[in-house]
């Protein structure tokens, strides 16, 4: 079951949520090569090179974290002893309950990316044994806010793209290129198979250049887009009349909604063609038509609001879980997910005490006891930890997210960070999250420790192996957990004992339930599949107050919020004139890289030589109107960010003249710590996190901020051809 056995074994990466098919090679008693598992469901074949290359060079790397480390000095200063596992645990657990003593278990929080993966149910299940609701994940910044507008719809249909089967793919906000190989794989069959690609998106991409239409909008209008598909197929007549009438509610109100957006108007608003907005509407009503969205109308000030507006568009053209549109996600029965568990009334405290959750008084539908994840509002808590309201947050627990890099305004939150009691920080690496720490746990990689996961895009549940022992001291976060869990006990410190499994195997049994009978297939293949039924709205029901789909939601309406979806101007132009004359560009962030995902791999040589430089692209006219020549580097400022970020230009015309293109999750392993160059060159230290926030799901603009460029020398890191190689060279 567990440890090196040599062979060649059936896994599941799960490096992201794609959680690709994998076959794992172990010879003695390491991994010797990744490939892609050709008999995997969901991914069908597809794999990325941060699978094959990425989490094997991870596991092996010289700079791997292998022992718990204690910092000596004050906080941040780059000095570190290594401790055995049970001083770290020891101390671990009498400093948060220290702090517990003293402010009250508020003051406990947590840091992960999600719940999606077993160590955000693990931390989430261990803050709320210590008494503590307070808990932030990174989906405000990633894909909260269609999350959100799923759950307020109850269509359920996130990760059901059946692009092999569509007539027509919308595309809106997604690089599938970069993001996505399964899905990118899905798109070049399908249009193989005659499917009409349909692009929304500001910038060129490689889907772009095989698209039958593609419509460049102004950064963060594509709400109107939508309004105005809507309203087409509504005046054309091609919504889907039997659907409608049986499966959702409000459907009047939206279509005199859309109707305030017509193509024309909407044309105005977001800069395209209103003959393509039209022709956009007719392609997409010429079903089955699978709507593929991204990150790009995610993550912002209106994201949850843009989203209905295409959820609405999904669901009046009956593309709901039926073959070539939206799948609902299926499961077997009597599974849980990780999300499913932070529901579970079990593992609930009292509504009391989820109440004040941070940021629950604000964002109902997000944070807290009624919210998508149950977390909470993340600038909220950061605040909380500078000010003490709403109240004190001294100690923080983070797991499998860098924080430093990944959230907006680096330096608030490094001066949250070193304003703390006690930080734990369990990582691969010395990550500039990490370096801001008082202990920091090393932790296992995806070749050394099982989870089971579900599938949407199978349907399948999927299996990912522990292929060899783990390296030095590394544990995987649930045996951290248990063993912290230990010592809150011993010490009869728990106001609830939420983590009853004492191993790994028994946690994933019970997540799957009567489907852990095929445990010994799920091993053997990697996946098990399992009977779904498309279409079954009567039996699985739409999870809203009408039980139907709500294009008119009952729940926004309850809290006084916009019911209909609606188009809020973007951030530019709410701006007032002098601050877009000083800040004359629109700068997107993101923008997916192959090599990286996020803020990891850049400790790999083989990365650095692909990709080197965090860029920035610049269109030829603005180049030239700036004085700029490939290659320069640049300081880039946002309206009302903290400092300027450092990025080498790239001259193309993928970006408009107003807009400038950069990826995300720049630091450099090499460099000085504690920041290791994180306030240098990683865009978020030129990001504010103070809002305006999305008035639902509270999360903050990445995309479409009003910026400014100016040259600027190449940071240190930089300064030589030698200095950008040394890591390529090791
Ligand atoms: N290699 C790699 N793959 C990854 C990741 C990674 O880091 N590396 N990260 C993973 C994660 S967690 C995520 S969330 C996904 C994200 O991947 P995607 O969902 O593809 O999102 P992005 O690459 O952020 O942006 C997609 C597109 O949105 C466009 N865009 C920007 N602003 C707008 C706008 O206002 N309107 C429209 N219509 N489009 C806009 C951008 O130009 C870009 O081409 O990728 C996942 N896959
Ligand atoms: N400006 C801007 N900011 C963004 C974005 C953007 O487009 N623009 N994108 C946002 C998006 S979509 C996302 S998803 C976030 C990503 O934000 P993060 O989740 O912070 O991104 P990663 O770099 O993947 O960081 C994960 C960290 O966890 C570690 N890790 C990986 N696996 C495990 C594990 O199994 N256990 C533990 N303990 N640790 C693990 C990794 O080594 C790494 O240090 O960033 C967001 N931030
Ligand atoms: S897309 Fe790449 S990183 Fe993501 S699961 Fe697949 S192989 Fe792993
Ligand atoms: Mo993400």
């Amino acid at each position: 079951m567990t440890g090196a056995t040599d062979g060649t074994f059936p896994s599941t990466c799960w490096e992201c949520s794609t959680r690709c098919g994998s076959l794992i090679t172990v010879r003695d008693g390491a991994i010797a090569r990744v490939d892609p598992n050709p008999d995997h469901p969901g991914s069908k074949g597809a794999f990325c090179v941060k699978g094959i290359k990425g989490m094997p060079e991870l596991t092996a790397h010289h700079d791997r974290l292998l022992h718990p480390m204690r910092r000596v000095g004050p906080r941040g200063s780059g000095r570190w002893e290594r401790i055995g596992w049970d001083e770290a645990l020891e101390e671990i657990a009498s400093r948060m309950l220290a702090v517990r003593a003293e402010h009250g278990p508020l003051a406990l929080a947590g840091a992960v990316s999600s719940a999606y993966f077993s160590r955000g149910a693990m931390m989430v299940l261990m803050l709320r044994s210590l008494g503590s609701p307070n808990w932030m994940m990174n989906q405000d910044l990633c894909g909260g806010c269609r999350a959100v507008s799923d759950r307020l719809t109850g269509l359920g249909i996130m990760g059901g793209e059946d692009i092999d089967n569509t007539r027509t793919a919308l595309l809106v906000g997604r690089n599938p290129s970069a993001a996505d190989p399964a899905q990118w794989m899905a798109l070049k069959r399908a249009k193989k198979k005659g499917a009409r690609i349909v692009v929304i998106d500001p910038a060129r991409t490689p889907a772009v250049d095989m698209a039958d239409l593609w419509l460049r909008p102004r950064p963060g209008t594509d709400a109107a887009i939508a309004l105005a598909m809507i309203d087409t197929i509504v005046k054309e007549d091609r919504h889907d009349r039997d659907f409608i009438a049986r499966w959702c509610h409000g459907f009047e109100a939206l279509a005199a909604r859309a109707a305030e957006y017509p193509p024309e108007r909407a044309a105005a608003l977001a800069g395209v063609a209103a003959a393509d907005i039209v022709a956009a509407a007719r392609l997409y009503a010429d079903g089955p038509a699978s709507f593929v969205s991204g990150h790009g109308i995610d993550a912002f000030s209106a994201g949850v609001q843009t989203f209905r507006a295409f959820h609405a568009l999904v669901a009046i053209t009956g593309n709901v879980d039926r073959i070539g549109g939206n799948r609902r996600a299926k499961r077997p029965a009597g599974f849980r997910n990780y999300l499913d568990i932070l529901h579970d009334p079990a593992f609930r405290l009292p509504r009391a005490v989820e109440m004040q959750t941070i940021g629950t008084d604000r964002f109902p539908l997000w944070a807290g006891p009624d919210g998508w994840q149950t977390a909470c509002h993340n600038p909220s808590v950061i605040e909380a930890m500078l000010t003490g309201r709403p109240n004190p947050v001294r100690a923080l627990y983070v797991t499998g997210v860098n924080i430093v890099v990944t959230y907006p305004d680096a330096p608030k939150l490094i001066r949250a960070l070193k304003s703390l009691d006690f930080v734990t920080v369990v990582a691969h690496t010395m990550t500039p999250t990490a370096e801001f720490a008082d202990i920091v746990l090393p932790k296992t990689t995806a070749g050394e420790e099982e989870e089971v996961s579900l599938d949407p895009a199978g349907p399948c549940v999927s299996f990912t192996r522990a292929a060899v022992l783990p390296r030095g001291e590394a544990r995987s976060d649930f045996d951290i957990t248990v063993a912290l869990m230990d010592r809150f006990r011993a010490a009869g410190a728990l106001a609830n004992d939420f983590v009853p499994w004492r191993t790994k195997r028994a946690f994933n049994t019970y997540l799957m339930g009567p489907i852990a009978a095929r445990l010994d297939e799920l091993e053997a293949k990697g996946h098990v599949d399992f009977p779904f039924a498309l279409g079954d709205f009567d039996k699985a029901g739409f999870k809203t107050p009408t039980g139907k789909i709500e294009l008119y939601s009952e729940t926004l309406a309850g809290i006084g919020l916009d019911p209909l979806p609606g188009y809020t101007p973007p951030r530019v132009d709410q701006a007032d004139a002098a601050t877009r004359a000083a800040f004359p560009l629109l700068l997107l962030t993101g923008a997916r890289e192959k090599t990286y995902h996020h803020s990891r791999f850049r400790e790999q040589a083989w990365a650095r030589k692909v990709s080197p430089f965090p860029r920035l692209q610049v269109h030829p006219e603005t180049a030239a109107a700036l004085g700029l020549a490939e290659d320069d580097w640049v300081a880039v400022e946002t309206a009302n960010g903290p400092g300027a970020c450092a990025l080498r230009v790239t001259i193309t015309d993928d970006v408009t003249p107003d807009v400038v293109r950069t990826g995300m999750g720049w630091w450099l392993p090499e460099a000085r710590a504690p920041e290791r160059a994180a306030l240098e060159i990683n865009v978020n230290g030129a990001l504010s996190y103070d809002g305006p926030w999305d008035p639902i799901s509270g999360s903050a603009d990445t995309r479409g901020l009003p910026c400014r460029l100016a040259r600027a020398a190449a940071p240190a890191g930089f300064r030589t051809r030698a200095a950008a190689s040394s890591v390529a060279a090791e």
